[in-house]
């Protein structure tokens, strides 16, 4: 999810200036013509995002790695809002052309599917050979990524269906050249169009295609580099590391033991020992609902050979696991990665965890709920090689690009720009917390990114804010686990309070422009039913004379990197409220953090290590703790809900925002014993952190101050080191520097 890539790779290449300069002598500005660029949406949500940032950290710390992906036709959908309601439109990216794509039509390879295995006998041995039933193209489109302060460009290869020109010889033979027309198209579907669901994953034959097609094409590609400079296999652990960024790339596994076993004849105990050396693997997914399968019948009509291979692996290690614990057969079935039942699948994490060297989390929570909860079975029988590599963000996309202004102040007060390679130098800005002009600068450098925010919601929602109002931001996927509910119900409760309050109290309150954005799933009925709760809020609260500036709610449309890069410098608190235990990492706050923004947070995921450098005072915490959530939900019914909430949810159900009967499934989400994410149970501590917001943004010395200590505290979440931690720890290579 690289977003735009103009200012970036003008910034990165060191020549914003000449580059504006000559841009002006053509009669351009450079931020109008920045402006016109569309988005490169090629993910869903963190995990895309995320990758982005790694790719800037690994070019520009000089590491010689390569990304790779899909080239999407349509990326993810664009959402508009039509009275309140999501629809999805196409994003068809390339209408224009791609300017920062090569197409490299000689950087082809065929990708097979279907057909048989055979057994044929080699030299007086028996081998299996895949005969496949259908070939497809992928052909390469590179996307430079250049690094910072470096000569160092690191590639994005993404990966285009096209139809090869030999599969169907026979068609054209037997006269059916239309159908062999139309079967061309088909192929080339493969990389159309992006799935737009970032946590649940149903087995649909298609993904399955994109996966192989994606892992095939790729490994030809490392493969064949490999053997332009190395003869014997014996070194590939030596010369490749493989990361399997989340378990969709994780047919890459069975696709190199075949590649080892059937195409280079290594013999399976030798190719095992390889592959063993070479894969790491992140999980990225807390629950394990959340884990990918995919149904054994799928797999074996799509892919033959690796459903052997698979097989193979399986068996291999339960037969040691047999010996290393018994015959549990309870934890046998749970380990295995084939899983039994109605419908008998491959658990995509199991095979990743058996044969990857290294298994990461993304932050300590994270690492800390897969051993004791997630894999627990596999931390008991393998504690080495579980990791954690806390996420990161990259300073150039998050500050330099998007917040100039604030930019500009760091290097000044910091006197360099190292921290744009360095980013711990951050923590420098607390040396000049007390310094009243620092203060004031820093003050006038929000207060502008708060322009640029109010001018862009004023143009999409024609809602007119106040600058002197707390710009209170909550923008991410729209889940039930992220609560964005709990947001709108606190709204909804300051609303009905403003109402209930005299003229005298009025003039206490702390003037709100609550804002919210993000994609719901297309099939995610009550991550829609949110979006529509918000903008009926919306709609009475800022149409309500009597209550003015004192509350607005917006609800930001098309939620993408672009609009994060306008939204993030100018909030003045974020939140990220997620049910503990939900949030693997997070990487938003990381960004609002950076862009001095305070947090208003549950202790998860990457919040907790965001609180160890910056301290509880510096943000606002509030809700049920991991170890707390279990004993939480047990009480079901009898849980403790206050009064405010029930209030709350008595007025959606009544109807007051309008469109009572398609609130009703919504309202009994969270209705006491129903409340999985328990926003009953910590809706009174998120008032009062909400509360202790208010106050604090009244003094604006101590906000400024907190602001400060938390872009001075943001330096640890800076991709780089965790670029630098997966570097060192587990793929164990070192910077490549360009020579010239
Ligand atoms: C997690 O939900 C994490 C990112 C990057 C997401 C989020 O907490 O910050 O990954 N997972 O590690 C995801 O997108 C498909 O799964």
């Amino acid at each position: 999810m690289i977003g735009r890539s103009l200012s970036n790779s003008v910034i990165n290449l060191g020549i914003q200036d000449q580059y504006a300069e000559a841009l002006n002598q053509l009669g351009f500005e450079f931020e109008v013509l920045a402006e016109q660029e569309g988005d490169a949406s090629l993910g869903n949500g963190g995990l895309a995002r995320f990758s982005a940032c790694q790719m800037d950290s690994l070019a520009t710390l000089d590491y010689p790695a390569w990304g790779y992906g899909l080239r999407y036709e349509y990326g993810l959908f664009r959402q508009i809002i039509v009275d309140g309601f999501q629809h999805e439109q196409p994003d068809y990216w390339l209408n224009f052309g791609n300017p920062w794509e090569i197409e490299r039509i000689h950087v082809t390879y065929e990708v097979k599917f279907n057909g048989t295995v055979e057994e044929v006998d080699m030299n007086g041995e028996k081998v299996k050979v895949w005969i496949p039933g259908e070939t497809v193209e992928a052909v390469a489109y590179d996307n430079p990524i250049p690094g910072y302060g470096t000569k160092n460009t690191i590639n994005l290869r993404l990966w285009a269906a096209k139809p090869s020109n030999q599969f169907d010889l026979e068609a054209y033979n037997t006269g059916d050249y239309i159908n062999s027309i139309v079967n061309r198209q088909n192929t080339e579907a493969i990389s159309n169009v992006l799935y737009p669901d970032d946590r649940s994953h149903q087995g649909k034959e298609m993904r399955l295609k994109q996966q192989y097609f994606f892992v095939s094409a790729s490994l030809q590609d490392i493969i064949r580099r490999f053997k332009e400079a190395h003869n014997n296999f014996d070194e590939l652990p030596e010369q490749v590391a493989l990361h399997l960024n989340d378990t969709h790339p994780s047919l890459s596994i069975a696709e190199i033991m075949r590649i080892l076993v059937d195409e280079e004849h290594l013999g399976w105990s030798k190719a095992w020992n390889i592959v063993n050396k070479i894969f790491s693997f992140t999980t990225h997914t807390v629950v394990a609902e959340g884990l990918e399968k995919i149904p054994v019948d799928l797999l074996g009509s799509l892919l033959p050979r690796h459903l052997q291979i698979l097989y193979e692996i399986n068996s291999n290690f339960m037969e040691e696991l047999k010996k290393k614990i018994g015959l549990d057969y309870n934890r046998l079935s749970r380990m295995s990665i084939i899983e039994e039942g109605a419908v008998k699948s491959i658990r995509m994490a199991n095979l990743s965890i058996v044969c990857s060297h290294t298994v990461n989390g993304v932050s300590k929570v994270h690492s800390n709920t897969l051993k004791t909860k997630t894999f627990k079975d596999f931390y008991e029988l393998w504690p080495e090689k579980f990791q954690y590599t806390t996420n990161g963000v990259t300073q150039r996309r998050w500050i330099v690009v998007s917040n100039p202004s604030l930019c500009a102040l760091l290097s000044k007060w910091l006197g360099t720009e190292a921290w744009i390679r360095n980013a711990d130098l951050l923590t420098g800005l607390r040396d000049h917390v007390d310094n009243t002009s620092f203060r004031h600068e820093w003050k006038m450098v929000k207060r502008l990114n708060k322009m640029r925010l109010a001018e862009y919601i004023e143009t999409m929602s024609g809602v007119k804010v106040s600058l002197d109002a707390m710009f209170d931001v909550q923008v991410k996927r729209i889940h039930e686990y992220k609560r964005q509910l709990l947001n709108i119900f606190g709204i909804i409760h300051r609303y009905d309070c403003l109402k209930n309050m005299d003229k005298n109290d009025r003039r206490k309150v702390v003037p709100r422009v609550c804002i919210i954005g993000g994609k719901a799933a297309p099939g995610y009925e009550i991550a829609k039913k949110i979006i529509k709760l918000c903008h009926a809020v919306a709609e009475k609260v800022n149409n309500d004379a009597d209550i003015g500036d004192l509350l607005k709610l917006v609800f930001i449309p098309d939620y993408n990197v672009s609009v994060a890069e306008l939204v993030i410098p100018g909030a003045d608190l974020s939140q990220h409220i997620s049910t503990a235990g939900h949030e693997a990492s997070g990487t938003g706050s990381m960004k609002f953090l950076m862009n001095g923004c305070l947090l208003l947070a549950t202790a998860d995921g990457s919040t907790v290590e965001i609180i160890e450098e910056l301290g509880s005072d510096n943000l606002f915490l509030f809700g049920a703790k991991v170890e707390e959530v279990a004993e939480l939900r047990e009480k079901g019914g009898a849980l403790k809900v206050p009064l405010q909430f029930a209030r709350v949810l008595r007025m959606v159900r009544d109807g007051y925002f309008g469109d009572k009967d398609y609130f009703q499934s919504l309202c009994d989400t969270v209705e006491v014993g129903n409340d999985f994410y328990l926003l009953g149970s910590d809706f009174g501590s998120y008032l009062e952190a909400q509360a202790a917001a208010d106050k604090a943004f009244v003094e604006p010395d101590k906000w400024i101050k907190m602001s400060i200590l938390s872009a001075a505290a943001s330096g640890r979440f800076s991709s780089d080191r965790t670029i630098r931690e997966y570097a060192e720890r587990t793929w164990k290579i070192d910077p490549c520097q360009c020579p010239f």
